[in-house]
């Protein structure tokens, strides 16, 4: 039982006083990598045997070995008892010499300071790096946008760099006149532009049965949002005289050899939401993300989000497609597989502190992380700091859109002891973010998609930080 303040929060109230300030939280950076060379080769031969559990037995030997330890450095500010600081008094090249001039590089590129900062594969998940997916560095991201060349990547039969000029995409089905667009007949027409997280139905599947990977990067990193640029599906089913009374759902078709094909509810599309998108932040989309074409279905699992867009076929029916019969499906607690479950629910995760990190101090930290729901806006993001017993609600940083993510905020005091973080969004449905426990219950353990339990991590009394399950 907690003392009647903290129930009520009186003395979670942060006073960002001097005394809470004087030692500002420091985080050393989680490591990149969780297994060495023959940790990889040992999970490969694990899951050629057809282990369940073996990224999760990887993950536990190499935390045994050490290998966990991170080896990034955290900037201190010391002063040599001579007094003055070396880094103000002795003037550094950058202040005295002339710098690089315009145009060295014709499209820049991050600083090699940052240079850790990757998308990144989680060992031994996957035979080929093709039928495979690199995992968005959350843990390292600012605000709601991902960078470009750190988005995530699915792809299920290796990602083209496709000349535009031959592209096509056709329109066909139930439509009164069939057409063919060329990339350039599409880009006259209106366009809009819309900020939207893709999240792969998949992400944080190896969790489902229990801890399975240590960083945000491997448990969360396969979202990413963006603000997207295209023309409303609609607009184009229109131009083809689509039946828009019969024609229930549309297919798209990609035009990679992984013969990616998904039904989408016509419903989606009429509300104008659905793009046929060719902008990403700005700039065309990365040949990694469908350039030089790509859906966008806001809200619904990435796999919808068909990448090499080449066609799109108005029909009666769903099509039962192999994604949508053998994969990307959920198998529930009676032994049914659930079908069609397209939409992401409400889902959050604290980015700092995550697993990975030490906290190096005790004192001031900034808790902060990402909410989104494939059903809205983001309503509110509440934050625990021991467990889920007690909770203070986060701020929500500006913009708060639609079906995008949303970044949170919230001051805390660590005073050095164990304490377990974790957060849970509601969305403007109303519908709470559940518990492993909550989710268990109606979704069992054999699941692999749509997992959206609230995460916890452990930060032990050395400062470094635990991915952990509460049962
Ligand atoms: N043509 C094509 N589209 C595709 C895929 C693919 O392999 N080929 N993968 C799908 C899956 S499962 C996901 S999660 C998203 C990933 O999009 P991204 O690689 O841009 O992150 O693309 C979807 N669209
Ligand atoms: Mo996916």
């Amino acid at each position: 039982m907690l003392p009647q303040s903290r129930r009520n929060g009186a003395s979670q109230e942060v006073n960002l006083n001097q005394e809470n300030t004087k030692q500002p939280g420091r985080v050393l950076k989680a490591p990149e990598h969780f297994l060495d060379r023959a940790g990889i080769s040992q999970v490969r031969q694990e899951a050629k045997s057809g282990r369940r559990d073996f990224i999760r037995k990887a993950f536990a030997t190499a935390a045994a070995a050490g290998a966990s330890v991170p080896v990034a450095m955290a900037q201190g500010n010391p002063i040599p008892p001579e007094g003055g600081d070396p880094n103000i008094l002795n003037l550094p090249e950058h202040t005295t010499g002339l710098g690089q001039g315009v145009a060295t590089e014709g499209y820049g590129k991050p600083s090699k300071f940052e240079s850790n900062i990757q998308r990144r594969q989680s060992p031994g998940l996957t035979q080929t790096t093709q039928a495979s997916v690199s995992f968005a560095p959350l843990q390292s991201l600012f605000g709601i946008v991902t960078p470009n060349g750190l988005h995530f990547e699915r792809h299920h039969q290796g990602w083209w760099d496709i000349d535009p000029s031959k592209h096509r995409l056709m329109i066909n089905g139930m439509v009164k006149t069939p057409k063919v667009f060329t990339m350039d007949e599409i880009m006259r027409l209106p366009s809009v532009s819309r900020f939207h997280f893709i999240e792969c139905g998949a992400n944080t599947a190896v969790e489902w049965g229990n801890v399975a990977v240590p960083t945000v990067q491997y448990t969360h990193g396969m979202v990413s949002c963006s603000e997207f640029t295209g023309v409303p599906l609609i607009t184009l089913l229109q131009l083809a005289g689509a039946d828009l009374k019969k024609g229930k759902f549309v297919l798209a078709e990609g035009a990679d050899g992984s013969s990616m094909t998904r039904t989408i509810p016509m419903s989606l599309i009429t509300s104008g939401e659905v793009l046929v998108a060719f902008g990403q932040n700005g700039e065309m989309l990365r040949p990694e993300n469908g350039y030089p074409l790509r859906l966008v279905v806001p809200g619904v699992q990435g796999v919808s989000w068909v990448k090499y867009l080449r066609r799109l076929e108005v029909g009666d029916m769903p099509w039962a497609a192999k994604d949508e019969a053998i994969h990307y499906i959920d198998l529930m607690p009676d032994g049914t597989h659930r079908q069609y479950a397209n939409i992401q629910e409400c889902k959050s995760v604290i980015t700092t502190p995550s697993g990975g990190q030490v906290l190096l101090d005790k004192g001031f930290y900034n808790i902060s992380g990402l909410a989104w729901s494939g059903r809205g806006k983001i309503r509110k993001v509440d934050v625990s700091v021991d467990g889920g017993r007690f909770w203070r609600q986060a701020r929500l940083e500006t913009p708060v859109l639609s079906k995008a993510l949303t970044r949170f905020n919230i001051d805390w005091v660590w005073d050095g002891k164990p304490a377990i973080v974790q957060s849970r969004a509601v969305d403007d449905t109303g519908y709470v973010q559940p518990t492993y426990r909550q989710l268990r219950d109606v979704r069992s353990t054999r699941s692999i998609y749509h997992n959206n339990a609230i995460q916890s991590w452990l930060i032990a009394e050395s400062g470094e930080v635990k991915n952990v399950q509460l049962s």
